[in-house]
């Protein structure tokens, strides 16, 4: 995904939770946003990872997480995969809506990085290994969103 390539770190600390569920497609989507936070200068104690059981455990903790106040924007990356579970539409949906809502709610950018695909295969093509990794252009998304705030204060 092209970005303005003008995404820079001002302040606050960054979160990624990440679920475990689908690893280690899922390990690889949260180095990729841990990565690119850290090439755009963020220090790497100003970010936490926090793993949890699967992608529709996702929204709880990013939003004690934002409800905290301790974080400037927040990263969640997960894979959600339509061949292996009847419930796809489900934990799919409710990790995207608890997401957008929790956003929303706590006028923080919280970036969508979970997979949904029909198979690990198409997984995996998103994860890194063969070019583009969703985690890190997720991560990449709160930093413009975060850069676009302090345009927006001035
Ligand atoms: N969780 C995922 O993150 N990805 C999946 O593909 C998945 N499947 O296949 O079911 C999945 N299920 C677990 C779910 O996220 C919850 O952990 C579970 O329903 C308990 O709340």
């Amino acid at each position: 995904m092209e970005m303005s390539g003008s995404a820079k770190y001002h302040k606050g600390k960054i979160g990624i939770v990440v679920s475990k569920f689908n690893y280690p497609i899922t390990r690889e989507l949260a180095m990729g946003a841990a990565a690119t936070l850290s090439e755009h200068g963020v220090p790497a104690e100003n970010v936490d990872i926090i793993w949890v059981p699967g992608a529709f455990e996702i929204p709880l903790v990013l939003k004690k997480m934002a409800a905290s106040g301790k974080y400037a924007g927040l990263v969640g990356v997960g894979a959600v995969i339509r061949g292996e579970t009847a419930h796809f539409e489900y934990v799919a949906g409710e990790a995207a809506r608890g997401i957008a809502r929790i956003s929303l709610e706590e006028k923080i950018p919280i970036a969508f990085g979970v997979l949904t695909t029909e198979n690990v295969e198409q997984a995996w093509a998103r994860a890194g290994i063969k070019g583009g990794n969703k985690g890190s252009e997720a991560a990449l998304v709160v930093l413009e969103m975060l850069d676009l705030f302090n345009q927006m204060e001035k």
